[in-house]
């Protein structure tokens, strides 16, 4: 059984994340935190009451960071074209959610999570680093503590998605994102090299739609208006890029990874790039050198991926 704390901006393909999470035999969600990142921390953390209430969701939701680690960045336009002006797809979210935030701020959250049960908590990151690169700042400690961390994020020998060098989630914060890979606890990370070759196709959604209920069907709504946005960059569907993440904790053998130590370019024409230096690779002395190595996807059996997701948000369905 995976303990795990989803650390989420919900986000289109966060939700589909979050119901595979909540669905999943091997999972024991034991809390949602949320971040800025697809829209502003009020929305990302009022969809999450949404779904948790929509779902039925035990796990408790704390509220995160509305800004990056360093305050001076800029703040960029939310990207309203990708996942709505509700951050779900414009299915006309209600404007509050009559459901208690658990009272401390996510960062603390995870924190006396992971304090209260070493070495069982996994996080999982699918929005940018912001909460995880704050709990580290508060309490370096946990680092051993962790399980493990499973982000998604990154763009290793592909191009990124906000730029040619970055992508979006360690883009959106890139001195938090160095933070946490160079942290001395594992991290595995499940960027795009992995995730745009994981398309769900129009039919593959309605199939699950279909044999899943009212929570597909919910998830099959939320998610017509990001597919929207795939046309053109896909040939039908959606990429799921945070449920690959959830994916890789319980089916790692789906996947193969790099081992090396991962920095975040902070600054600069290539802002947000992640680079990693893979083991047994010679090079002059970097900035790279005494830092932890961790795990980079540089594989996946997108098939079989697919296949884990659409079983596990239609438990009736058989793909
Ligand atoms: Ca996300």
């Amino acid at each position: 059984m995976h303990k795990v704390i989803f650390d989420t901006d919900p986000g289109v393909d966060d939700a589909m994340a979050l119901l595979f999470l909540h669905h999943h035999p091997d999972i024991d969600l034991i809390g949602i935190t949320t971040v800025f990142g697809n829209a502003a921390i009020e929305t990302t953390t009022r969809n999450a009451l949404f779904l948790k209430r929509e779902w039925q969701i035990a796990a408790p939701v704390a509220r995160g960071l509305a800004e990056t680690l360093d305050p001076a960045r800029p703040q960029a336009d939310w990207p309203t074209f990708i996942h709505g002006d509700d951050g779900l797809g414009n299915i006309g979210v209600p404007g509050t959610i009559d459901l208690p935030l658990d009272p401390r701020p996510a960062h603390r959250f995870i924190i006396d999570a992971v304090r209260a049960d070493p070495g069982a908590v996994t996080l999982v990151a699918v929005g940018r680093m912001t909460n995880l690169a704050l709990a580290l700042k508060e309490d370096p400690g946990i680092a051993g503590l962790v399980r493990q961390v499973v982000i998604m994020g990154g763009a290793f020998d592909v191009p990124g998605n906000v730029t040619p060098a970055a992508e979006a989630n360690i883009h959106g914060d890139p001195e938090a994102a160095d933070a946490v890979f160079t942290a001395p606890w594992p991290v595995v990370a499940v960027g795009l090299d992995v995730t745009m070759r994981t398309v769900m196709t129009r039919a593959a959604l309605a199939t699950i739609a279909e044999a899943g209920g009212a929570r597909a069907r919910l998830l099959a709504d939320i998610s017509a208006f990001y597919i929207g946005f795939y046309e053109g960059i896909v040939d039908d569907g959606m990429v799921v890029h945070d449920s690959c993440a959830c994916a890789y904790v319980v089916a790692p053998e789906l996947f193969s990874t790099r081992s090396g130590a991962v920095r975040v370019v902070c600054g600069g024409i290539a802002d947000g790039m992640t680079v990693q230096k893979p083991d047994g690779r010679r090079f002059g002395p970097s900035d790279w050198d005494g830092r932890p190595s961790q795990s980079v996807c540089t594989g996946i059996d997108a098939d079989a991926v697919l296949a884990l997701i659409a079983r596990t948000l239609a438990p009736s369905h058989r793909a």
